[in-house]
C-alpha cells in the first residue's frame, strides 16, 4: 500500500517528511512525498524555513498522483497561504482519505505556519480532512477555547468537527493518574484511548502518531483501531527515543535488528536452561 506525505523537510530527520518516511517504512507502507518547505533545524535549535514554490508543489503532487495508487495522504507543515491554496486545489476533488496534522510550531519554537495563513488553513484544509489530529495547544488555537478537562476537549472536538473536519482526534489531552488520554470524535460519538504518560519531551512524536494513523487508515482499518494502533506506535517510539544529537531526544521506531537482538537475549537463557536439563 502507498501513502503520501505532503510536508516540510526536517534535516534532523525526527519530524517532517523524513520522519514520515521512517514511520511509513517501519509499518510496511511505501512512502511518497511532496515537499512544501525546507527548514534548517537540529535537535536544539530552529534556524530558518523557506517555502517551496506553488509550481513545484503542484508538480510534485501531480507527478505522484498520476503514477501511484495512493491509499491515504498525510498533510503536515504547510507554512503559508500559497502552499495551502495549491494543496487545496490539487486535492479537493480526490476521494483519498486525508489525515491533517496541524503543524503550527516546532518543539524548539520555530514558526511552521505563518499567522496570516491560519484562516486559510481552517477554511480550506480542515474541510478536506477525513481526520484532523491536533494536540491540546493546537486544538485551543483552532477553536479559541481553553482545554482543561476531558469535557472541554469534547466541546473543542465538536467545534472542530463543525468547522469542517469529518473526524477529530485531540491528542495527549486530559492527564489523570499519570495517564494521557487521546480523544476521538467519530460520527458524533466519542472514544477515549488512555496510555501511560512518558515523562520526556522528544522531537517527532506527534508526526509519528499521524503518520501511523495514516498507514492504518490506508490498510483499511477502522478509525477506532487506527487510533489505538497509532497511539501504541507513538508511545513505543517516544519510549525508544534517543539523544542522537546534543539537544532533544528524537523519537524513533525500534528497527528489526534491535527487536531480533532483544528476542535473542530473551530466548538465550531459556535455550541454555533447556540444554542443562
Ligand atoms: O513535529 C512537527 C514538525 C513537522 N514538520 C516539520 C517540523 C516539525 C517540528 O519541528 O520541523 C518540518
Amino acid at each position: 500500500m502507498n501513502v503520501l506525505s505532503i510536508a516540510g523537510s526536517d534535516p534532523s530527520s525526527g519530524a517532517g517528511i523524513q520522519g514520515d518516511i521512517k514511520t511509513f517504512t517501519a509499518l510496511g507502507a511505501y512512502g511518497l512525498v511532496a515537499v512544501t518547505a525546507l527548514t534548517s533545524q537540529n535537535s536544539s535549535k530552529f534556524f530558518k524555513s523557506e517555502p517551496a514554490s506553488p509550481e513545484i508543489i503542484k508538480s510534485q503532487i501531480r507527478s505522484v498522483l498520476s503514477d501511484f495508487k495512493i491509499d491515504a495522504i498525510k498533510i503536515g507543515m504547510v507554512y503559508d497561504k500559497k502552499t495551502i491554496r495549491t494543496i487545496h486545489s490539487e486535492l479537493k476533488n480526490l476521494k483519498i482519505p486525508i489525515v491533517l496534522d496541524p503543524i503550527f510550531e516546532s518543539t524548539t519554537g520555530g514558526i511552521l505556519l505563518r499567522i496570516d495563513a491560519f484562516s486559510d488553513f481552517k477554511k480550506l484544509l480542515m474541510p478536506l480532512s477525513y481526520v484532523i489530529t491536533p494536540n491540546v495547544p493546537e486544538a485551543e488555537k483552532i477553536t479559541g477555547m481553553k482545554i482543561k478537562s476531558l469535557d472541554d476537549a469534547k466541546k473543542a472536538a465538536l467545534k472542530i468537527n463543525s468547522m469542517g473536519a469529518k473526524n477529530v482526534i485531540i491528542k495527549g489531552g486530559h492527564m489523570k493518574d499519570g495517564k494521557v488520554i487521546d480523544l476521538l470524535l467519530e460520527n458524533k460519538k466519542f472514544h477515549t484511548f488512555s496510555q501511560k504518560r512518558l515523562a520526556r519531551e522528544s522531537h517527532g512524536g506527534g508526526c509519528i502518531f499521524s503518520a501511523a494513523l495514516c498507514v492504518n487508515i490506508a490498510k483499511g482499518k477502522s478509525l477506532i483501531e487506527s487510533t489505538s494502533l497509532a497511539q501504541k506506535t507513538s508511545f513505543e517510539s517516544i519510549k525508544n527515543s534517543t539523544r542522537v544529537g546534543k539537544g532533544l531526544s528524537i523519537a524513533r521506531q525500534k528497527n528489526a535488528d534491535t527487536i531480533e537482538d532483544e528476542l535473542a537475549t530473551a530466548i538465550n537463557p531459556i535455550c541454555q536452561h533447556g540444554t542443562n536439563l
